[in-house]
């Protein structure tokens, strides 16, 4: 009966790793998917991580019983109050609540999913910056909301590109969705800064677009929790209502355990539990309830001062050596004196740098160098290391001279 159905292609960054996996070169480097590695370019377990994982397996009380549909109570207050602060008005007030998802990606369904089936606004499209996570287009469209784009990215100073990215709230129809980074903005590295923060959220409140903010690296990105959250927290100072998809995938090395939750700050505490019971409902038929492994890890560490101080530390570590690594980069391409400038490899913040390298440079790198990136030139900073440095510098030196 399916002999019909075309081949849809395969995910790019999945392809990309395959490919290197593929590649028996001894000189191979990975600068595709975002996922931290050490100094030996190896998976990173964080301690903190290793030393709930030990608590978890001597903890009698545990079972492995459903959770409920909207999640594990204490995680998912313990996101919320991770992503608006300990001293949030929302919070106090009672109208933020919280779902855990499957991940960053399944709180960004999840509220996708939502907007569709009740946001009232007739029509409404969603804005995602151009460029961004590619998924955030198949996601939104996949729940039938039309998608479109704002200027983010200045190719020319290999910055923001914030008079196109206002420019394109201002015309937007009034009431529009609009999709953002609050911190390491993927692909590019490049975030507003809190001024900047401050124009965009004016304008957000002057044509009563809807915020929905993705966070998939709160704590990596400068190794500070707080500064990471800060446009979050601004917007819901000012009495915004948002969402936060908040992924603990990168800031606890949780790829694979799918913790996630999707944070609402409503008007009222009554709306807040329309909402929640709307998605409750939802939620029952995509997932039934959500997977308890790594939420509790995330849990346990939230939950207990003493973890979380060293949760902070192990962030510190991750932040610190891509922040290392963005330097050393820098330093080479200088020594090697390679055509043009450089400074936006140190000025782009979190796990991935825009290159400004073309799709045809990305191929040489690729065939001759075996260095493999995205083909939008972006590379996850993760993969460089001490031992390799000078191999990529030398690589990009070679494709940007010719
Ligand atoms: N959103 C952005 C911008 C991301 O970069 C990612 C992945 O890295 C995610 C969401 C979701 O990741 P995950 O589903 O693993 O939490
Ligand atoms: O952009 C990246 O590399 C990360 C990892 O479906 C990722 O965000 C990529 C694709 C995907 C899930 C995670």
């Amino acid at each position: 009966v399916f002999e019909k159905v075309p081949a849809a292609p395969a995910d790019a960054i999945f392809a990309l790793t395959a490919a290197y996996k593929a590649d028996t070169h001894p000189n191979k480097v990975d600068l595709g998917i975002g996922a931290y590695r050490t100094n030996e370019g190896k998976p990173w377990v964080l301690p903190v991580v290793k030393k709930a994982d030990r608590a978890m397996v001597n903890d009698d009380n545990l079972d492995h019983e459903y959770l409920p549909i909207l999640g594990l109570m204490p995680f998912r207050m313990a996101a919320a109050k991770l992503i608006l602060g300990a001293n949030s008005n929302a919070i106090a007030d009672g109208r933020v609540g919280a779902v855990q998802c499957i991940s960053g990606t399944g709180a960004v369904f999840t509220g996708a999913q939502f907007l569709a089936r009740h946001y009232p606004v007739k029509g409404a499209e969603c804005y995602i910056s151009k460029p961004t996570w590619a998924n955030h287009r198949a996601i939104f469209e996949g729940v039938g909301i039309p998608v479109r784009e704002y200027p983010y990215w200045d190719p020319v100073t290999k910055g923001l590109d914030l008079k196109g990215l206002l420019g394109t709230m201002q015309t937007a129809p009034a009431g529009s969705i609009f999709l953002l980074h609050p911190c390491a903005h993927n692909p590019t590295g490049v975030d507003p800064t809190p001024e900047q923060w401050k124009q965009i959220a004016d304008v957000m409140v002057a044509k009563g677009h809807f915020t929905f903010f993705d966070c998939a690296y709160q704590g990596f990105a400068s190794g500070n929790l707080a500064r990471d959250a800060f446009s979050v927290r601004h917007f819901a100072e000012r009495g915004i209502e948002l969402f936060v998809a908040q992924s603990f995938s990168k800031n606890f090395g949780l790829y694979s355990e799918r913790a996630g939750n999707l944070t609402i700050v409503a008007r009222t505490p009554q709306i807040k539990d329309q909402i929640e019971s709307q998605i409750a409902k939802s939620q029952r038929a995509v997932i039934s309830n959500p997977p308890a492994y790594g939420s509790r890890i995330v849990n346990l560490v939230l939950n207990d001062p003493q973890l979380n101080r060293e949760w902070e530390e192990n962030l510190s570590t991750m932040a610190n050596r891509i922040i290392d690594m963005r330097k050393a980069l820098f330093d080479e391409l200088t020594k090697l004196g390679t055509p043009g400038k450089w400074d936006h490899i140190v000025n782009q913040i979190g796990m991935f740098s825009f290159t400004g390298l073309t799709t045809a440079q990305v191929k040489v790198m690729k065939d001759k160098y075996h260095i493999y990136l995205t083909d939008n030139g972006r590379i996850s900073m993760a993969g460089i290391n001490t031992n390799n440095v000078k191999y990529v510098a030398q690589a990009i030196d070679d494709v940007v001279r010719h």
